[in-house]
């Protein structure tokens, strides 16, 4: 066995050193050069279309309101091309390593050992993509959680098991006053009315434990906090109006998973008409049909829970029913 191993590494040599290694180099920089520009039509034939509608978001929720989430649908889309040009780069080099030294006798390939193009390759490429990515990242985030000072409209959220209010506020921070509130029942979903065109700033409270306030179509979700943290965010605008159902994302109970509201956005003049009725004494529901919306939630409804006198009633239950 011994001696067999020898032998081959005394023909490897042999056979390393009675081959022109300059050509050969040649011809492999060749192709990595042609793998390199085959890499970069890919992606400017991906860029040039609607990347990220062909491949359904490559995972990533499409249909954002908000500029901040487009442009965190633009870096996720962004970096999956990034991904796949070095994937298939890497499939690339793999694929043409197994055909071109595939193994053709008892020979030991060459020995490749000390090649500093190729080291200093594997080092500075991952560096410098993870480099780009974290500063492409940091800056969309530095965005996306950026406060501005005057916000056209402050909203107070509030949050306890299991429903919502909405207060309208007429500034920022805990000092401010509430101008109009949304409550939430058990009978029926809150309703936040927001204007399109406006920037937005949500501040968050809850009254129990912690809640996450989130509606999917801002790509965004932030945990509502009880005691003194005021968790705050703020979106630029909302681009599109509708009805979109929003959700508590932080497990905080039993109905925890039936804790919706809706987030009904409309054009500044139905939100200034809005809340000038719910200040004048409307209800949310005529405050709704007042402007001419849905008087009530069309993306979710309230949960039935089912529970009745006669299927639950702990204190006349049978004893060791069910055990
Ligand atoms: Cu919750």
């Amino acid at each position: 066995m011994v001696a067999r191993s020898s032998e081959v590494r005394s023909s490897a040599v042999r056979h390393s050193a009675s081959r022109g290694a300059g050509g050969r180099r040649g011809r492999g920089a060749g192709r990595l050069a042609g793998l390199g520009l085959g890499g970069a039509a890919l992606l400017v034939l991906l860029t040039g279309c609607d990347v990220g509608k062909t491949f359904a978001g490559f995972g990533w929720p499409q249909g954002g309101i908000t500029p901040e989430s487009h442009r965190m649908y633009d870096l996720w889309i962004a970096s999956c091309i990034a991904a796949l040009a070095v994937g298939f780069f890497v499939w690339g080099l793999i694929f043409w390593c197994v055909i071109r030294y595939r193994k053709r006798g008892n020979e030991l390939p060459v020995q490749t050992r000390y090649n500093m193009p190729m080291e200093f390759l594997y080092t500075i490429a991952p560096i410098l993509i993870v480099s780009v990515l974290f500063y492409y990242t940091a800056v969309v985030q530095t965005n996306v959680v950026a406060t501005t000072k005057n916000p056209d409209v402050t909203v107070e959220v509030v949050a306890f098991k299991w429903n919502w209010q909405f207060n309208y506020r007429d500034g920022q921070g805990r000092d401010a006053n509430t101008v109009a509130s949304v409550l939430g029942t058990s009978d029926v979903i809150p309703v936040l009315v927001l204007p399109t065109g406006r920037s937005i700033r949500f501040e968050e409270q809850s009254r129990d434990v912690i809640h996450s306030f989130w509606v999917p179509e801002l790509l965004f979700k932030r945990d509502v906090f009880p005691g003194n943290i005021r968790n705050v965010f703020e979106v630029s605008e909302l681009q599109t109006e509708g009805a979109y159902v929003g959700r508590c994302a932080e497990l905080c109970g039993s109905y925890h998973a039936f804790m919706n509201f809706e987030l009904r956005v409309v054009s500044p003049q139905k939100y200034d008409q809005f809340l000038a009725a719910k200040k004048a004494g409307k209800s949310t529901q005529d405050a709704l049909k007042a402007i001419g919306e849905p008087a009530y939630a069309e993306t979710t409804q309230p949960f039935n829970t089912r529970r009745n006198s006669a299927n639950f009633n702990p204190d006349s239950a049978t004893a060791g029913a069910g055990s």
